[in-house]
């Protein structure tokens, strides 16, 4: 700018002559620099690794031991006692609907995020109820625990849960692998030569990746079998940050659940 305005006043005055010479304009733009990657980093709606490894993290939830009728009945009569969102074609349902386990003529259920027989896989259990030990190193609290943690419940129509299975989550190319159309808008599963994957809705997304966030860093699951790349749990994170829905959800895990407040979701009580 201040070589321009020097050139400016030098077209009405012969006395620049003198000045030092600008450099020669030059047709080469000058090279792009990246902006500050500190600048990235610190702005504080973003997540990265760095910041989810510093995170406060809960110890596992203690009220739940297995996937039982019990945590059903909490998840249908207390956490979705005033209805709620089905997590992959996002149709609203009310409290009768929850009472009544069932919206628009269909099933509703509850789909485990990270699938549960991955989880009591990786606690050295051959069944999702951590009944049959299958390693030595088996850890049967940890099993139970995770398994029934409400984080990772979500309500979800059945034929779409049995859809997902324990398949990845991850993102599918173009749009052909819609499925359920008839009464799903948006929920993708490859089939026949496609990657055996489920790619969420976008407004599913984030939900997604939090509740898979929480279940790795509070119980130590590994990413991999629940999702083909674990860089989508950031980008889904950032692109679908949390709403009013998820923030009462969550407050009503926290009442059920003391102390595993999810921290990606927020402080306490607020939304
Ligand atoms: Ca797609
Ligand atoms: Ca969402």
């Amino acid at each position: 700018m201040r070589k321009i305005a020097l050139a400016l006043l030098c077209l009405a005055a012969a006395s620049c002559a003198t000045a030092p010479s600008a450099p020669p304009p030059s047709s080469t733009p000058p090279p792009w620099s990246s902006p500050p990657t500190a600048e990235i980093l610190s702005d504080p709606s973003r997540l990265t690794w760095a910041r989810l490894e510093r995170m406060d993290w809960p110890e596992p939830q203690t009220t739940y031991q297995g996937y039982n009728a019990r945590v059903r009945n909490a998840a249908w009569g207390e956490v979705y006692a005033r209805g709620g969102v089905e997590l992959y074609c996002r149709d609203r349902f009310t409290a009768a609907d929850s009472q009544a386990r069932r919206v628009n003529d269909i099933a509703l259920t509850l789909e485990h995020a990270y699938p549960a027989i991955i989880a009591a896989r990786f606690f050295g259990f051959a069944d999702r109820d951590c009944e049959e030990q299958a390693l030595a190193r088996a850890d049967a609290d940890k099993c139970l625990a995770a398994t029934s943690d409400l984080h990772n419940l979500w309500p979800a129509y059945g034929p779409l849960n049995s859809s997902h299975g324990d398949s990845p989550y991850g993102e599918l190319p173009g749009e052909q692998y819609r499925r359920f159309t008839e009464y799903c808008p948006d929920f993708e599963r490859g089939t026949g030569n496609a990657p055996d994957l489920v790619d969420p809705t976008d407004a599913a997304r984030g939900d997604l990746a939090r509740a898979i966030l929480y279940m790795h860093y509070v119980y130590g699951l590994p990413f991999d079998e629940a999702v083909d790349d674990p860089e989508h749990l950031l980008s889904w994170a950032n692109d679908d940050p949390v709403d009013a829905a998820e923030t009462r959800r969550e407050n009503e895990i926290e009442r059920l659940q003391p102390g595993t407040r999810n921290p990606l979701i927020g402080e306490s009580g607020v939304s």
